[in-house]
């Protein structure tokens, strides 16, 4: 059954020239890249879509960062497209990231990680109702 995942080049992904890279990488592993768009966030919606963040210390260096510079934002389509996108991105702390992972190959620290990718498939459906359709 085909699934639908949200994923998001963070600020410094798109700065740093990386978009054809990571989107190939999707591409290459099979998912379909339905939608793409470079976009500005406001920090209302950097605030909704880490709501689950807001408690932590790091919070608003978060918002201050995904809202430093445009993102490219994604939907990509495919047999556990959710599970399947986590595991081209690596996990959260680039440090721990093994190399062959986007965050592995490209990032440094766990406060500029690249890449966003949804956690489930019920979180997917909000993140890409937030960020294309309103
Ligand atoms: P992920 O992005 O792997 O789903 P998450 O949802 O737990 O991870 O956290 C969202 C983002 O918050 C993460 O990509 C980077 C930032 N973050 C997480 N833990 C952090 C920490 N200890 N210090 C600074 N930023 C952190
Ligand atoms: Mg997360």
């Amino acid at each position: 059954m085909s699934e639908k995942a949200f994923v998001m080049i963070k600020p410094d992904g798109v700065q740093r020239g990386l978009v054809g890279e990571i989107v190939s990488r999707f591409e290459k592993k099979g998912l379909r890249l339905l939608r793409g768009e470079i976009m500005e966030i406001s920090r209302e919606t950097a605030r909704v879509h880490y709501g689950h963040l807001q408690d932590k210390p790091f919070f608003e260096e978060l918002v201050d960062y995904i809202t430093s510079g445009p993102v490219f934002a994604m939907i990509v389509e495919g047999k556990e497209a959710v599970a399947n996108a986590r595991s081209l991105i690596g996990p959260t702390n680039p440090a721990e990231a093994p190399p062959g992972t986007i965050r592995g190959d490209f990032g440094l620290a766990v406060e500029e990680n690249v890449i966003h990718g949804s956690d489930s498939p019920e979180h997917a459906r909000r993140e890409i109702r937030l960020f294309f359709e309103k």
